[in-house]
């Protein structure tokens, strides 16, 4: 008998086909009564498969004792309680640099898109308001402009090289300076938003980064700075953020993550200096195809009794 595993959400369909053809997969979300599903495999379930954003919570992993793998579909961990998982003996595997180039793109598509207002021309070409009103209103360069990003990882250095081939200036703000890298660190996130005219979050949501971009950081940014966002909306101070754009003492965002996903503030979708994405940096057919492998590569270590290929805890 193959081994039983809990999913916690739908994945990329064709890792979901693989999951099933190998493993006997519980679909979590598509349970009519989720009690009842946990209660009939709390034996057999020997581990858990989910994403980035949905996790499993401790609740769960208590019903189901004999789960020893977590095995995520995406890079970030912060749906899960790792303490919790390590007093357990849970191993946890997640997917990391296989998605770093394509959540690099979508940062430098955000902060263009923001800048030069490409949706908003978009929407005047469509609108039929050219022939009307003539030109668009102008827009805001990129190239040749100071970027700061937070979280100097994997993404972070990917969004550096893009960056650099916009003669962007580029600083950091990490947890410890990057030995031999080309860019600035800066200590403090507020120092590197005050002298940023772009200031990217590419950090992992952890204790010491969640609600990180506060008041002060986005004062700091100030009203010709923009802030893009795709790592996770608990890093920013959302409340302060969109009171910053809606009174432009920010000049946009580009946002990828929210808080409470998959709800975006009602005050953001009237706003013409934001552009938004619904957490899809992530999503291309090479890069969900590359996570999927990892993930059932991880699984498949754990399994074999081998170390985690990507292993978290
Ligand atoms: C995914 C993510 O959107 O990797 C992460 O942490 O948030 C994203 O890549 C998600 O995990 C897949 O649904």
């Amino acid at each position: 008998m193959s081994k039983t595993l809990l999913l916690m959400g739908p994945l990329f369909e064709a890792t979901m086909t693989t999951l099933e053809s190998s493993y006997t997969v519980k679909r979590y979300w598509d349970a009519k009564n989720q009690s009842d599903l946990l209660n009939s495999i709390a034996d057999d379930c020997v581990g858990v498969v989910t994403d980035g954003g949905r996790g499993v919570s401790n609740d769960i992993l208590k019903q189901l004792p004999n789960v020893r793998v977590i095995s995520v579909f995406g890079v970030g961990v912060d749906a899960i309680d790792l303490e919790y998982c390590k007093s357990a003996n849970i191993s946890v595997g997640n997917t990391p640099d296989v998605l770093s180039d394509d959540v690099a793109d979508l940062a430098v598509a955000l902060a263009l898109a923001t800048c030069r207002q490409v949706v908003n021309g978009d929407q005047y070409a469509r609108q039929g308001l050219w022939p009307k009103q003539g030109a668009m209103p102008l827009t805001v360069r990129m190239m040749g402009k100071k970027a700061g990003i937070y979280g100097m990882g994997s993404i972070g250095t990917c969004l550096a090289k893009r960056l650099t081939g916009f003669d962007m200036q580029v600083s950091y703000c990490n947890r410890s300076e990057k030995a031999g890298s080309p860019y600035k660190f800066v200590a403090s996130l507020e120092a590197l938003a005050a002298d940023a005219d772009f200031l990217f979050i590419t950090a992992a949501a952890t204790a010491g980064t969640i609600g990180a971009v506060n008041q002060q950081v986005l004062d700091a940014l100030g009203k010709n700075g923009y802030l893009i966002n795709v790592s996770r909306g608990t890093l920013v101070d959302e409340p302060a953020m969109v009171n910053s754009l809606v009174n432009k003492t920010i000049a946009g965002a580009g946002l990828d993550v929210f808080h409470d996903e998959p709800a975006i503030p009602d005050a953001l979708l009237t706003l013409d200096n934001v552009v938004l994405q619904p957490h899809n940096a992530s999503g291309t057919w090479e890069t969900r195809q590359a996570m999927g492998d990892l993930m059932l590569e991880n699984l498949q270590c754990h399994f074999d009794n081998k170390p985690l290929t990507a292993s978290v805890v």
